[in-house]
């Protein structure tokens, strides 16, 4: 069966199509699977209108009652799961283990925000006045736009949409135009929750497709409570900029340049491992993806030739074959800028092993391991392709300042067994990144935990722990039931 007849049927199982103007490829090999159709202005002008009308009925629906809707969408996404994970492989070309992966991180994250839907909860504080009490109340925030990207088309979506929606808050998503087609089927899934479910208000979360421009207007629009944001760091700076004009709340979760430390005192089979899926698997298209390393200088002679071996035997082909480890890049662009940062590199002494294409349909590349020594050039950018830049260290203190040495500063990882340099590592004069592991790779957070990262990848916090405050409003309330009225601080105002 073609791609374009296997899309057809999943998006049919789904009782949707897709067709427009814009024609859609698959990275997998290149066809032309479907066409899809952009928002106009007038559909974006509508969709913020309904969006605000939604918000107002939602946010006055109890938050376990809210959950109730997010509970009924993970279980549609469970009857769904196996469709949607090719879908996802076909439409941005990750792994059908990495497609189902990626399902599943919906799947938990609904669980996560079922339970959160219960617990949205604040202080209460002792007042320093006689007859006083403070508390403080999260209340839903407002219409909340979620702007993604083709690399998780559909788990960072709903990271962001399943705590909106048990915050109270309606959602607008700006799916990436490189993977319209599971925005569309995620679309479908949710209704089906919403039929479930009976009475939430219509419209409460939309999908708006198209580029740039159609990203440009939602943002700008100050009927957008809030913006979570996953792309570049290029993108998020303009994104920041025109919130910020308008004081809008926004969440960014921009680029990364992550490093791992090989320490000599490492488990070398175990960080032989952790390093292959971390820089190499999906392509290197994680933002978490690991893209330099750091090698102690005792282990470098026979820990970087075996990687060199293991890379360029890695299976790289069909991402539906289960045989293959690796796919496509997303697009030929991806491509070019690849072979311009290894040009780069190369150029500034750099030694190459790897990094060609591999023939056939679609844009397939064996990973690319360039030994550096220091970090210049494309070394301090992110490039969204395999390419791991490996460098030589002696000094533990010197490695993190390495590591930190970047404008980015999302994911990070040491390999040691020994405790006190993993706790250096941990410590406050240790990893600057807002993800610091321990004998893992740089990728494939849990859920479970914040998702972001400081300085150039935007400061911003998805998914576990209290991420949830973002998406909602404080209100600290202090409350009189007495019979005087004494004032803060001893102030007097006596009448
Ligand atoms: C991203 O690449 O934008 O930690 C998100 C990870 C995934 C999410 C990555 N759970 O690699």
């Amino acid at each position: 069966m073609s791609l374009q007849h296997e899309v057809e049927n999943l998006l049919n199982t789904l009782g949707v199509t897709a067709h427009g103007a814009e024609p859609v490829h698959s990275p997998v090999d290149g066809s032309q699977v479907a066409t899809y159709a952009q928002a106009t202005p007038a559909e974006v002008e509508m969709a913020v209108a309904q969006s605000c009308t939604a918000f107002k009925t939602w946010r006055m629906v109890p938050a376990p009652r809210r959950g109730e809707l997010v509970r009924l969408f993970g279980n549609a996404l469970r009857d769904h799961k196996d469709n949607l994970a090719r879908l996802v492989t076909i439409d941005c070309g990750k792994p059908l283990s990495e497609g189902l992966g990626e399902v599943q991180e919906m799947i938990d994250i609904c669980d996560f925000a079922v339970g959160l839907s219960r617990q949205l909860h604040g202080l209460t504080i002792a007042s320093e006045r006689p007859g006083h009490r403070m508390m403080e109340q999260w209340h839903p925030l407002g219409p909340t736009l979620v702007i993604s990207a083709f690399n998780f088309p559909v788990a960072v979506w709903a990271w962001n949409a399943a705590l909106a929606l048990v915050c109270g808050n309606s959602i607008i998503w700006k799916p990436s135009e490189k993977t319209p087609l599971t925005a569309i089927a995620v679309q479908a899934i949710f209704e089906q929750a919403v039929r479930d479910f009976g009475d939430a208000p219509d419209h409460l979360s939309q999908v708006v497709q198209g580029g740039r421009d159609v990203g440009a207007t939602l943002v700008a629009d100050p009927r957008i409570a809030l913006i979570s944001a996953t792309g570049s760091t290029a993108m998020g700076r303009n994104v920041g900029q025109v919130a910020a004009g308008r004081f809008a709340r926004t969440i960014l979760e921009l680029g990364g340049n992550n490093a791992a430390i090989i320490s000599d005192k490492a488990d070398v089979a175990l960080a032989l491992h952790g390093v292959l899926f971390s820089a190499f698997g999906t392509t290197g298209q994680r933002c978490t993806s690991l893209r330099r390393l750091f090698v102690h200088d005792s282990l470098y002679d026979s820990f970087v030739p075996a990687l060199k071996a293991a890379a360029s035997s890695m299976p790289i082909g069909d991402p539906l074959d289960s045989a293959h480890l690796a796919g496509p890049l997303i697009d030929e662009a991806a491509f070019a800028a690849m072979q311009a940062a290894l040009e780069e590199a190369k150029a500034l002494g750099g030694i190459l092993s790897g990094g060609e294409r591999v023939t056939g349909n679609g844009v397939y590349v064996r990973p690319a391991i360039v030994e550096m020594t220091e970090q210049s050039g494309p070394v301090l950018r992110e490039t969204f392709a395999p390419i791991l830049y490996v460098m030589r260290y002696n000094d533990l203190d010197q490695a993190i300042a390495r590591q930190n040495a970047v404008g980015a500063g999302l994911s990070s990882s040491i390999f040691s067994t020994d405790v006190r340099e993993c706790e250096r590592f941990l410590s406050a004069s240790g990893s600057d990144c807002g993800i610091a592991n321990v004998n893992i790779g740089t990728s494939g957070a849990e859920i479970g935990g914040a998702f972001g990262g400081e300085k150039e990848t935007g400061g911003g916090r998805e998914s576990g722990s209290d991420a949830w405050k973002a998406y909602m409003r404080r209100a600290t309330n202090t409350i009189n039931y007495s019979n005087e009225l004494p004032l803060a601080q001893g102030v007097t105002f006596d009448l």
